[in-house]
């Protein structure tokens, strides 16, 4: 074993974390990061090298866009081979967004990409960004007995556990408890001891070099269904310039309305080349069609099946797939099909 201490890159983007309160108006707005470290003198107690890089402007995670997704990639792909590990600093509210996409965007990572937030300012008595950010940063060092990262893949951690970031979702807006995982259990938990579930870990191949994908392509819609919802709203949904694709969230394990005029619609639109995949609103379990009547139609029009996908992964995976110039069945075959563990 070398005693070479790990070096980890934090890359911090903006969120809540690095957010002070204006005294006049009560709003947080982003402060500079240099004041950040300089909040936790305990991170000079960790077993590793923590060198740092922020974004010119830290955005509220509100702001983040696919070109902040290639901005992140490229710092990592640049710093790819001079660092063990990757802590992303990130607002919490659309990190299950931006953690999904590079789960994609960085093909065979064979080192960890940590993303973490805080509900509460960093300054705040009663944060929870301390607990985050150093356990983000100590998972991210962890190596086995042949210097090799323990972690190789994109995932998140908050509030005492880490999750894989394309399984992840941020559940609430109020709780320091904020994420959760319902259909992959959590990659690792944070109690008196540090408890790595290395049953649940990807382990990619070893020697394939890192591919990064930047072309990323957003011509598409999320249409969530409800009781009652309008013809006119569907077909204007439908009609947008542009679209090469459609998420449908559906109702329990991916039904719908069977109504004429709405399976005219999706099928009128798959033969005009749209792709129409099927998540489920819940948050828990997964489409599978044809389990009702009520999805089997479906089906046979040739909907694309999210399985048990979040909604975030299913975006972020169906812009990556866009941006390849690959055909439709390729992409239908590739979307039900795991590429990072995203699905069963
Ligand atoms: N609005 C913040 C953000 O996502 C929320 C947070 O970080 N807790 O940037």
């Amino acid at each position: 074993m070398s005693n070479k201490k790990p070096n980890i890159l934090l890359i911090y983007t903006g969120g809540t974390i690095g957010m002070v309160k204006d005294i006049e108006t009560g709003t947080l707005h982003a402060f500079n990061f240099k004041n950040l470290l300089k909040q936790i003198p305990e991170l000079n107690l960790l077993d590793c090298e923590i060198e740092t890089m922020s974004f010119e402007t830290p955005i509220d995670s509100s702001n983040m866009n696919p070109t902040n997704w290639v901005q992140i990639a490229e710092i990592i792909e640049s710093y790819y081979t001079k660092f063990d590990g990757f802590v992303v600093l990130h607002g919490s509210d659309t990190m299950s967004y931006t953690a999904s996409a590079l789960s994609f965007m960085l093909e065979n990572l064979a080192k960890p990409v940590v993303f973490t937030g805080a509900q509460l300012p960093i300054g705040d008595l009663r944060t929870d960004a301390k607990e985050n950010l150093i356990t983000s940063i100590q998972i991210a060092s962890l190596q086995n007995e042949n210097n090799k990262p323990v972690i190789q893949e994109v995932c998140l951690y908050f509030e005492y556990k880490l999750y894989r970031g394309n399984r992840s979702t941020k559940i609430n807006a109020e709780h320091f408890q904020a994420f959760n995982s319902l259909n992959y259990p959590c990659l690792a938990e944070s109690g008196v001891h540090l408890k790595i579930n290395h049953q649940y870990l990807l382990k990619p191949q070893s020697g394939t070099p890192l591919i990064v994908h930047k072309k990323l392509d957003s011509n598409i819609a999320l249409l969530k269904l409800f009781p009652g919802i309008t013809r006119s709203y569907v077909d204007s949904v439908l009609s947008t310039s542009n679209l090469k694709a459609v998420i449908l969230e559906t109702y329990g394990s991916g039904n719908c309305t069977t109504e004429k005029w709405f399976v005219d619609a999706l099928k009128n639109a798959i033969t005009n080349g749209i792709h129409i995949i099927n998540v489920t609103q819940c948050v828990g379990g997964g489409v599978n069609m044809g389990q009702y009547e009520t999805s089997s139609h479906l089906k046979a029009i040739g909907v694309i099946s999210g399985k048990d996908m979040t909604t975030e992964s299913a975006i972020t995976k169906l812009m990556y797939l866009l941006g390849k110039p690959i055909s439709n069945k390729l992409l239908k075959s590739k979307f039900e099909t795991a590429l990072r563990g995203e699905i069963a």
